[in-house]
């Protein structure tokens, strides 16, 4: 079928948005480009991204060079955790995004960022997805995390919670952080796709760390254009999938009858605060 994307382009899609990635259609400077943000991200997350994300590069052998054939890819994530992943032109409709989830597939976009974004740009693309996610969906208890977070987005649907349930993917799967016995490590696509937030997240004096609670981020506004004002931490992937193994029914009764929402820099009496943060980046405009 022929669709307009979310980012507005007219692409042929088959009924579940996805594409053949026509891998042969990248050009040279295209698989360049890879390589150079692939060793820019590799270096800057030694000892920064946590074990978990490390060992997932490696397992996937994503830095043979140049972008990666998804078949490939979805061949040797297929045998540790029955992940594959699949090419999309952009971002897609939520019920489409929670169905591929549900059924372990990733969707990733099927395109590079140019050379002038090569720092930051909005859209997800191909060094997003595959560098960002992928690595995570190599480790089992991620990859379950995954799938139990698009079966909550199936049901989640018509009860008026998509907005609290995003921000649960965003807080964690997008900018999540994690704290281990090495110290704080980052396992959030966003950031360890993002040389600048590489950095800031863990060593900024900025942005508040606060310990994850599943309903207080999921009434925690974000920003989507800019650095985090708070990243929420966990102590383990095992942590993370028992809060969302309950039964989210109550819990969606709950964000629906509270109807709260707080800023992206609250701070509550109950929230276990890793590190206070000064805000002083968001208070002196943030990205301009
Ligand atoms: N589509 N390709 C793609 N990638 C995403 O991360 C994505 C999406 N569609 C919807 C979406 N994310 C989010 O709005 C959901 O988590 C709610
Ligand atoms: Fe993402």
């Amino acid at each position: 079928m022929l669709i307009t994307t979310r980012l507005g382009r007219q692409v042929e899609v088959n009924a579940d948005y996805t594409v053949d990635q026509h891998w042969e259609h990248f050009t040279a400077e295209e698989h360049d480009r890879w390589d150079r943000l692939y060793a820019r991200q590799e270096q800057l997350l030694e000892g920064r991204a946590c074990d978990e994300f490390m060992q997932g590069l490696k397992l996937l052998k994503l830095s043979d060079g140049g972008i990666p054939r998804f078949d490939d890819l979805s061949a040797r994530l297929g045998k540790l955790t029955g992940w594959s992943v699949v090419a999309v032109p952009d971002l897609v409709p939520d019920d489409v995004f929670f169905d591929h989830l549900a059924n372990r597939r990733f969707p990733a976009g099927n395109f590079i960022r140019s050379e002038r974004e090569l720092d930051y740009l909005q859209e997800p693309d191909v060094f997003h997805d595959v560098f960002g996610h992928v690595p995570m969906l190599a480790n089992p208890v991620f990859a379950d995390y995954m799938e139990a977070y698009g079966k909550g987005g199936q049901r989640a649907q018509g009860k008026g919670v998509l907005a609290n349930l995003a921000r649960l993917y965003w807080y964690t799967v997008e900018f999540g952080l994690i704290s281990t016995k090495d110290g704080m490590r980052i396992y959030g696509a966003g950031i360890v796709s993002s040389k600048a937030e590489s950095i800031y997240s863990l060593e900024s004096d900025s942005p508040h760390r606060i310990h994850f609670d599943l309903k207080r981020l999921m009434q925690t506004d974000y920003k989507i254009d800019d650095f985090q004002q708070t990243y929420w931490v966990i102590d383990s992937f095992k942590e993370l999938l028992e809060a969302t193994y309950q039964d989210f029914g109550p819990l969606y009764d709950a964000l629906v009858s509270e109807n709260m929402k707080h800023a992206p820099d609250a701070i509550l009496t109950d929230d276990r605060v890793h590190h206070e943060g000064t805000q002083a980046y968001a208070r002196a405009g943030g990205r301009l």
